[in-house]
């Protein structure tokens, strides 16, 4: 049975990358919901709608876990879905939370994530939650993510776009600064040079990872010559930008149905 994995467009593949890298044996069911990215504008209960509609077309393939890889979706419709569905459903908010409060020293952590996340307040709950004294700074960066879906993660508008938006941040005392949206792994290297060595990124892939094996009770070794499994993305706009991202970001050719 595979893994089910969403997201509103090419963001949820960072989580992907992770869940081969530490899990190789789970076959992946991968929909990126291009058409309608992005998802960080959108009211909370378009977001849920497409969402459902979304973990109903994948519910078809029998997964036996889902994974909200979209921190928007997840701060708005993880316990909707809960509630929908009888397999486990992970997001990707309480993972990046918990990593985040691991490594801070100072205690002050910055969240930068789409407007639709920044306003739910969803890491600042489970931040507090983990540790009341934490300060939290958060910043909507609503120019990211369509960058990102232009695969255009390394000119000077890049730079630009970030280094303009990250301004306010740069005079705070945060150590650790949460890539709360899913996107942002793409532009991490240019998040990274514009936020200083002191900033240490977390990146909620690596985490959100570590919660499907310990879910699935899965070490998930290779054995000798075993096979890869195969996986299937599907994206609901323009496959070609799709491909190109995924399998530059992936390093490996995709069977990608439009
Ligand atoms: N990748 C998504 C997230 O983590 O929030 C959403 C991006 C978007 O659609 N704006």
């Amino acid at each position: 049975q595979p893994i089910a994995v969403l997201d509103s467009g090419v963001g949820g593949l960072t989580v992907v990358r992770e869940v081969m890298r530490q899990l190789p044996r789970e076959k992946i069911i991968y929909f990126g919901d291009t058409a309608r990215t992005p998802y960080g504008p959108r009211p909370a209960e378009e977001v849920t709608r497409f969402t459902r509609e979304i973990v109903d077309y994948l519910i078809q393939f029998r997964p036996k876990m889902i994974v909200i890889a979209c921190n928007t979706a997840t701060a708005v419709a993880l316990e909707d879905i809960r509630s929908r569905v009888t397999i486990p459903v992970v997001g990707v908010i309480h993972p990046g939370a918990r990593a985040a409060n691991g490594r801070t020293q100072s205690g002050v952590v910055g969240v930068i994530g789409t407007e639709g996340t920044i306003r739910s307040a969803a890491y600042e709950h489970a931040l507090k939650g983990l540790s009341p004294n934490l300060e939290v700074i958060s910043l909507a960066c609503p120019r990211f993510v369509p960058l990102v879906e232009q695969g255009n993660f390394r000119s000077a508008e890049t730079y630009e776009v970030v280094q303009s938006s990250l301004e306010s941040l740069k005079c705070r005392q945060l150590d650790t600064l949460i890539l709360g949206c899913t996107h942002y792994p793409f532009l991490a290297d240019t998040i990274s040079e514009v936020m200083g060595n002191n900033v240490t990124l977390i990146n909620s892939a690596d985490e959100t990872a570590r919660e499907i094996s310990t879910i699935l009770h899965d070490r998930n070794r290779l054995a000798r010559n075993e096979a890869l499994p195969v996986h299937q993305f599907f994206c609901s706009g323009d496959p070609r930008m799709f491909k190109t991202i995924a399998q530059q970001w992936l390093g490996e050719q995709i069977e990608l149905t439009p």
